[in-house]
Protein backbone atom coordinates (compact mmCIF):
# COMPACT_ATOMS: atom_id res chain seq x y z
CA UNK A 1 0.00 0.00 0.00
CA UNK A 2 0.85 4.05 -0.68
CA UNK A 3 3.21 5.15 2.14
CA UNK A 4 2.33 8.75 3.28
CA UNK A 5 5.34 10.38 1.50
CA UNK A 6 4.09 8.84 -1.67
CA UNK A 7 0.48 9.93 -1.25
CA UNK A 8 1.79 13.50 -0.22
CA UNK A 9 3.83 12.80 -3.92
CA UNK A 10 0.47 12.48 -5.78
CA UNK A 11 -2.11 14.95 -4.15
CA UNK A 12 1.41 17.12 -4.98
CA UNK A 13 1.14 16.44 -8.45
CA UNK A 14 -2.57 16.09 -9.32
CA UNK A 15 -4.07 19.03 -6.88
CA UNK A 16 -3.57 23.13 -8.00
CA UNK A 17 -1.79 24.58 -5.35
CA UNK A 18 -5.11 26.27 -3.12
CA UNK A 19 -6.66 22.40 -3.21
CA UNK A 20 -2.97 20.71 -1.65
CA UNK A 21 -3.10 23.42 1.17
CA UNK A 22 -7.00 23.10 1.78
CA UNK A 23 -5.55 19.15 1.90
CA UNK A 24 -2.99 20.09 4.36
CA UNK A 25 -5.27 21.63 6.96
CA UNK A 26 -7.91 18.87 6.49
CA UNK A 27 -5.13 16.01 7.30
CA UNK A 28 -4.21 18.33 10.44
CA UNK A 29 -8.20 18.44 11.41
CA UNK A 30 -8.51 15.03 10.89
CA UNK A 31 -5.49 14.08 12.69
CA UNK A 32 -6.22 16.37 15.75
CA UNK A 33 -9.97 14.31 15.09
CA UNK A 34 -8.96 10.76 15.26
CA UNK A 35 -6.66 11.11 18.16
CA UNK A 36 -9.65 13.28 19.88
CA UNK A 37 -12.19 10.36 19.00
CA UNK A 38 -9.84 7.18 19.61
CA UNK A 39 -9.43 6.36 15.43
CA UNK A 40 -6.87 5.36 13.46
CA UNK A 41 -4.86 8.23 12.68
CA UNK A 42 -2.85 6.44 10.10
CA UNK A 43 -5.91 5.48 7.98
CA UNK A 44 -7.26 8.90 9.04
CA UNK A 45 -4.21 10.52 7.18
CA UNK A 46 -3.88 8.27 4.37
CA UNK A 47 -8.00 9.21 3.47
CA UNK A 48 -7.77 12.71 4.09
CA UNK A 49 -4.25 13.52 1.98
CA UNK A 50 -6.25 11.39 -0.70
CA UNK A 51 -10.09 12.54 0.06
CA UNK A 52 -9.55 15.08 -3.29
CA UNK A 53 -7.01 12.82 -5.44
CA UNK A 54 -10.01 13.50 -8.02
CA UNK A 55 -10.99 17.49 -7.87
CA UNK A 56 -9.53 17.63 -11.30
CA UNK A 57 -10.10 14.80 -13.06
CA UNK A 58 -11.57 15.56 -16.52
CA UNK A 59 -15.43 15.29 -15.96
CA UNK A 60 -16.24 12.91 -18.99
CA UNK A 61 -13.80 11.00 -17.46
CA UNK A 62 -15.30 10.25 -14.17
CA UNK A 63 -18.71 9.91 -15.99
CA UNK A 64 -17.11 7.26 -18.04
CA UNK A 65 -15.93 5.78 -14.87
CA UNK A 66 -19.34 5.76 -13.13
CA UNK A 67 -21.35 4.36 -15.74
CA UNK A 68 -18.48 1.02 -16.42
CA UNK A 69 -17.64 0.36 -12.51
CA UNK A 70 -20.84 -1.67 -11.63
CA UNK A 71 -20.10 -0.31 -7.79
CA UNK A 72 -20.25 3.24 -8.40
CA UNK A 73 -23.89 4.09 -8.00
CA UNK A 74 -25.84 5.10 -11.30
CA UNK A 75 -27.58 7.93 -9.79
CA UNK A 76 -24.59 10.05 -9.21
CA UNK A 77 -25.27 10.79 -12.70
CA UNK A 78 -28.36 12.66 -12.59
CA UNK A 79 -26.62 14.80 -9.96
CA UNK A 80 -24.05 17.77 -9.41
CA UNK A 81 -20.40 16.72 -11.26
CA UNK A 82 -18.91 18.30 -8.07
CA UNK A 83 -20.13 15.42 -5.99
CA UNK A 84 -18.35 12.83 -8.36
CA UNK A 85 -15.04 13.25 -7.06
CA UNK A 86 -15.35 11.45 -3.95
CA UNK A 87 -16.81 8.02 -5.18
CA UNK A 88 -14.17 7.88 -8.05
CA UNK A 89 -11.60 9.23 -6.06
CA UNK A 90 -12.20 6.31 -4.04
CA UNK A 91 -12.33 4.10 -6.84
CA UNK A 92 -8.74 5.24 -8.59
CA UNK A 93 -6.98 5.33 -5.37
CA UNK A 94 -7.73 1.67 -5.50
CA UNK A 95 -7.05 1.43 -9.34
CA UNK A 96 -3.95 3.44 -10.12
CA UNK A 97 -2.52 3.74 -6.21
CA UNK A 98 -3.22 0.14 -4.97
CA UNK A 99 -5.42 1.64 -2.02
CA UNK A 100 -6.73 -1.77 -0.24
CA UNK A 101 -8.27 -0.70 2.56
CA UNK A 102 -12.22 -0.36 2.78
CA UNK A 103 -12.08 1.96 5.83
CA UNK A 104 -9.88 4.41 3.99
CA UNK A 105 -11.83 4.06 0.69
CA UNK A 106 -15.29 4.72 2.08
CA UNK A 107 -14.21 7.57 3.74
CA UNK A 108 -12.64 8.77 0.53
CA UNK A 109 -16.00 8.03 -1.68
CA UNK A 110 -18.28 9.70 1.15
CA UNK A 111 -16.14 12.58 2.26
CA UNK A 112 -18.76 15.20 0.53
CA UNK A 113 -22.15 13.78 1.07
CA UNK A 114 -21.46 11.67 4.03
CA UNK A 115 -24.21 8.51 3.86
CA UNK A 116 -25.73 6.11 5.44
CA UNK A 117 -24.13 4.16 8.94
CA UNK A 118 -20.78 6.16 8.79
CA UNK A 119 -17.89 4.56 10.57
CA UNK A 120 -15.71 6.68 12.68
CA UNK A 121 -13.29 7.46 9.56
CA UNK A 122 -15.92 8.42 7.68
CA UNK A 123 -17.24 10.90 9.70
CA UNK A 124 -13.32 12.45 10.83
CA UNK A 125 -12.66 12.89 6.76
CA UNK A 126 -16.27 14.48 6.39
CA UNK A 127 -16.23 16.46 8.85
CA UNK A 128 -12.62 17.20 9.00
CA UNK A 129 -13.24 18.32 5.29
CA UNK A 130 -15.82 20.80 6.08
CA UNK A 131 -14.36 22.42 9.71
CA UNK A 132 -10.61 22.82 8.57
CA UNK A 133 -9.54 26.01 9.23
CA UNK A 134 -9.30 28.00 5.96
CA UNK A 135 -13.52 27.11 5.32
CA UNK A 136 -15.57 30.23 5.82
CA UNK A 137 -19.22 28.54 5.40
CA UNK A 138 -22.13 30.39 7.78
CA UNK A 139 -22.44 28.59 10.82
CA UNK A 140 -18.99 26.89 10.51
CA UNK A 141 -17.91 28.11 13.76
CA UNK A 142 -20.61 26.28 16.26
CA UNK A 143 -19.29 23.30 14.10
CA UNK A 144 -15.99 23.41 14.99
CA UNK A 145 -16.99 24.12 18.86
CA UNK A 146 -19.15 21.23 18.32
CA UNK A 147 -16.46 19.10 17.13
CA UNK A 148 -14.65 19.18 20.50
CA UNK A 149 -17.69 17.52 21.99
CA UNK A 150 -19.75 15.30 20.25
CA UNK A 151 -18.48 13.86 16.32
CA UNK A 152 -22.01 12.50 16.03
CA UNK A 153 -23.89 16.18 16.63
CA UNK A 154 -21.02 17.83 14.59
CA UNK A 155 -21.46 15.64 11.71
CA UNK A 156 -25.49 16.26 11.41
CA UNK A 157 -24.58 20.23 12.20
CA UNK A 158 -22.28 20.10 8.81
CA UNK A 159 -25.04 17.96 6.64
CA UNK A 160 -27.87 20.42 8.08
CA UNK A 161 -25.61 23.33 7.00
CA UNK A 162 -25.14 21.80 3.58
CA UNK A 163 -28.58 20.74 3.06
CA UNK A 164 -29.84 24.50 4.26
CA UNK A 165 -27.20 25.82 1.70
CA UNK A 166 -28.32 23.78 -1.16
CA UNK A 167 -32.17 24.43 -0.70
CA UNK A 168 -31.20 28.55 -0.52
CA UNK A 169 -29.63 28.16 -3.79
CA UNK A 170 -33.06 25.95 -5.04
CA UNK A 171 -30.05 23.30 -5.79
CA UNK A 172 -30.86 19.33 -5.95
CA UNK A 173 -29.59 17.26 -2.83
CA UNK A 174 -28.48 14.17 -2.98
CA UNK A 175 -30.10 11.67 -1.16
CA UNK A 176 -27.02 10.48 0.72
CA UNK A 177 -26.92 13.90 2.16
CA UNK A 178 -30.46 13.52 3.67
CA UNK A 179 -29.23 10.25 4.61
CA UNK A 180 -26.79 11.39 6.72
CA UNK A 181 -28.52 14.21 8.19
CA UNK A 182 -31.85 12.03 9.18
CA UNK A 183 -29.90 8.98 10.94
CA UNK A 184 -27.28 11.75 13.22
CA UNK A 185 -30.37 14.02 13.78
CA UNK A 186 -32.44 11.04 14.80
CA UNK A 187 -29.15 10.25 17.46
CA UNK A 188 -28.08 13.59 19.04
CA UNK A 189 -31.87 13.65 20.07
CA UNK A 190 -31.96 10.79 21.50
CA UNK A 191 -29.12 11.29 23.29
CA UNK A 192 -29.80 14.81 24.67
CA UNK A 193 -33.15 12.67 25.90
CA UNK A 194 -31.33 10.06 27.69
CA UNK A 195 -29.09 12.64 28.84
CA UNK A 196 -32.09 14.70 30.23
CA UNK A 197 -33.31 11.02 32.41
O1 LIG B 1 -14.03 19.07 -2.55
P1 LIG B 1 -14.18 20.19 -1.55
O2 LIG B 1 -14.43 21.52 -2.21
O3 LIG B 1 -13.05 20.25 -0.57
O4 LIG B 1 -15.46 19.89 -0.65
P2 LIG B 1 -16.62 18.81 -0.90
O5 LIG B 1 -16.07 17.56 -1.42
O6 LIG B 1 -17.39 18.76 0.38
O7 LIG B 1 -17.51 19.45 -2.04
C1 LIG B 1 -18.20 20.58 -1.67
C2 LIG B 1 -19.31 20.92 -2.61
O8 LIG B 1 -20.24 19.86 -2.73
C3 LIG B 1 -20.04 22.10 -2.02
O9 LIG B 1 -20.11 23.09 -3.04
C4 LIG B 1 -21.37 21.59 -1.66
C5 LIG B 1 -21.53 20.43 -2.58
N1 LIG B 1 -22.46 19.42 -2.09
C6 LIG B 1 -22.42 18.69 -0.95
N2 LIG B 1 -23.49 17.88 -0.85
C7 LIG B 1 -24.22 18.10 -1.98
C8 LIG B 1 -23.56 19.07 -2.77
N3 LIG B 1 -24.02 19.52 -3.95
C9 LIG B 1 -25.18 19.03 -4.39
N4 LIG B 1 -25.65 19.48 -5.54
N5 LIG B 1 -25.89 18.09 -3.68
C10 LIG B 1 -25.46 17.58 -2.49
O10 LIG B 1 -26.11 16.73 -1.87
FE1 LIG C 1 -14.05 17.05 -1.95
FE1 LIG D 1 -11.85 18.70 0.29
Amino acid sequence: MIDLTQAWKVVNRVLKPERYEHTVRVVETAVQLAEQYNADTHKAQVASILHDYAKYRDREEMRRWIESDKRLPKDLLTYHHELWHGPVGALLAEKELGVRDSDILSAIACHTTGKKHMKRLDKIVFLADYIEPGRKFPGVEEVRETAAQDLDKACMQASRNTIQFLLSKSQTVYPDTFHTYNELIQRVKKNEMEGKK
